[in-house]
């Protein structure tokens, strides 16, 4: 653990000090509007300082995944215009861990991990206790509900004798994406009959009844779905200019992703959705 911390240590040091130079700060307003989406133009220069970010913590993230990281992709789920980026992982059961960094004021926070030590791994100034599992870039969700519009995703993963699953909804607090778990539920079963043997519902971070999580997840699995198809590039599209345990693959993914990215503008007819 010791060797594990000191190379974690000095990638960090490297990291921390030459990320993303030159990047502006984001745009301050995200749509807050019911009936229309309207997003602020992206940062200039993001994707450049989403590549420095992973150029210069390729050592970190081969610490934390010695056999290499599974996806990139880019995905604006704060809706402040600028996409972040979602690292999926190779997954240890049903489901990939799914990373979540998000850029400002030239700096690159890791807000969501699946993974306990990422926090002390990259900054932990924005890290959330929301992690989330997915094995698409299409799970991530552009609805529009009663509060407005948000990307949401129903994070899920399971084992022979568990399974839960949690809708998180994504908001922008002081202009960072702040994963928020909205509802969650949890099953355990006897691995022979498949027999329900303990359900727990949890909504808003409180345990309650599944009346109350049904109606909780219903308001997102009801909302109007934009139909935006979020994108992003696996490795096994290219399992040889993609070997994520080495640098040069590591980021020609990463740069797949960038190339793969579509703004939500390009891509949504917001007016037809409008009523
Ligand atoms: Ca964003």
């Amino acid at each position: 653990m010791r060797a594990l911390s000191a190379v974690l240590t000095a990638a960090l040091v490297i990291c921390m000090t030459a990320v993303c130079a030159g990047v502006p700060a984001l745009a301050a307003d995200a749509s807050d509007a019911n009936q229309t989406l309207e997003l602020p133009q992206p940062v200039d220069g993001w994707q450049d300082g989403y590549l420095s970010f992973l150029e210069n913590c390729f050592d970190i993230f081969s610490a934390l995944w010695p056999d290499g990281v599974s996806g990139f992709g880019f995905i604006d789920l704060d809706l402040d215009g600028t996409p972040e980026l979602a690292v999926f992982d190779q997954g240890t059961s049903a489901a990939m861990g799914v990373h979540l960094f998000d850029l400002q004021d030239d700096w690159v926070y890791c807000v969501s991990s699946e993974l306990d030590s990422a926090a002390g791994a990259f900054s932990p100034d924005h890290m959330t206790d929301v992690s989330v599992c997915a094995n698409f870039f299409e799970s991530f969700r552009l609805c529009r509900t009663g509060d407005g519009w948000c990307f949401w995703v129903d994070s899920a993963n399971g084992t022979m004798e568990t399974a839960w699953d949690e809708i998180i909804r994504f908001d922008d607090v002081d202009g960072i994406l702040t994963p928020v778990s909205v509802c969650a539920r949890y099953l355990q079963s006897d691995p022979e009959t498949g027999a329900v043997a303990q359900e727990d519902y949890i909504v808003g971070g409180e345990e309650t009844d599944q009346a109350a999580f049904q109606e909780a997840a219903d308001a997102f699995l009801d909302a109007q779905d934009a139909g935006y198809e979020a994108r992003g590039v696996f490795r096994w599209n290219d399992m040889d200019a993609y070997d994520t345990t080495t640098y040069d693959g590591f980021l020609a993914l990463a740069q797949a992703a960038v190339d793969a990215y579509e703004p939500i503008v390009d891509t949504v007819t917001i007016a037809s959705l409008a009523p």
